[in-house]
């Protein structure tokens, strides 16, 4: 299928039918097939470099840090001690840049099966691959799943920044992963999972909050916005061991100076706590009653 047609991306999927997002190109930067699956990057000409996987937009350098702030921050303003943080997935570096980044974070391991998207992310996506450069991050080329099996009860939190779940990301919206993600996570840890687009998979989102149900004592759905995304929509899935974590109530109120220290461009704290206020079609969905 041709991706590019007269100047312009397209993104088409059977997960959002009849609808489409389409960006200007004005470069191709990079098109190849990786063992795992097809990636290209464009130089866009409103969203600056754009990374897509399969036919599907990953990131663009104008809206990435909307996910990977908000993907990174929900879990980590609410432990009281993420000392130790496992990433599976995230092959472009965003997730990983701000996790290094917070000053809690001691160490940080990085499971990514597809080296072709790390090295194109180091090549076309500079300001996000630079989380890869941190001496807190240990980089691992390889299975999340294997990795997993041999990393019990070892992290405070585990974060899983995959692909839509078709093709090689499809088992990280089942059952059997939550399972092994539980018992990676160490008695208090905490996970946030990509949880997919309230406008697009509710009945998808419904399954998982009702699996996790029944292996976390708390699940809670979030969501941010990121205008190149389908729908413009993305949420996350946020499950913890520790019957105490309020994920609405951030553990650091902080202040204006300290998000400027940290450079945020989305998350603050108040973003944070809105961020599980849902519409009320998901609300319903998505809730007990
Ligand atoms: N529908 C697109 C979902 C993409 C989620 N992962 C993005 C990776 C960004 N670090």
């Amino acid at each position: 299928m041709d991706l590019i047609k007269d100047g312009w991306f397209t993104e088409l999927s059977p997960l959002w039918p009849g609808q489409a997002t389409s960006l200007e190109v004005e470069e191709v930067l990079y098109h190849k097939k990786s063992k795992y699956q097809d990636v290209l990057a464009f130089k866009s000409k409103y969203y600056g470099n754009v990374l897509v996987l399969d036919g599907v937009i990953q990131c663009s350098e104008r809206d990435e840090f909307a996910y990977q702030e908000m993907m990174a921050n929900l879990p980590l303003y609410s432990h009281p001690c993420p000392r130790k943080v496992l990433i599976i997935g995230g092959g472009d570096g965003g997730v990983a840049r701000e996790v290094v980044r917070h000053p809690l974070v001691e160490s940080v391991v990085q499971c990514e099966i597809d080296e072709d998207v790390i090295n194109v992310a180091k090549s076309y996506l500079p300001g996000m691959a630079q989380g890869f450069y941190s001496p807190k991050l240990t980089l691992h080329v390889g299975d999340g799943f294997e990795f997993m099996l041999q990393n019990q009860e070892a992290f405070d939190v585990i974060i899983t920044d995959s692909s839509d779940p078709v093709g090689p990301a499809e088992s990280l919206f089942q059952e059997p992963y939550y399972e092994l993600l539980k018992s990676a996570l160490r008695s208090d840890g905490i996970l946030c999972s990509q949880g997919e687009c309230q406008w697009l998979h509710l009945d998808l989102i419904k399954e998982m909050r009702t699996f996790c149900k029944k292996l976390f004592p708390v699940v809670e759905y979030a969501y941010t916005c990121v205008p190149s995304y389908s729908s413009g929509q993305i949420g996350f899935m946020l499950c913890s061991k520790d019957p105490e974590t309020n994920f609405k109530e951030p553990l650091d109120n902080l202040s204006k100076q300290e998000i400027e220290d940290m450079e945020f461009k989305y998350y603050n704290s108040k973003i944070h706590k809105a961020s599980f206020v849902l519409p009320e079609f998901a609300r319903k969905a998505l809730s007990d009653e």
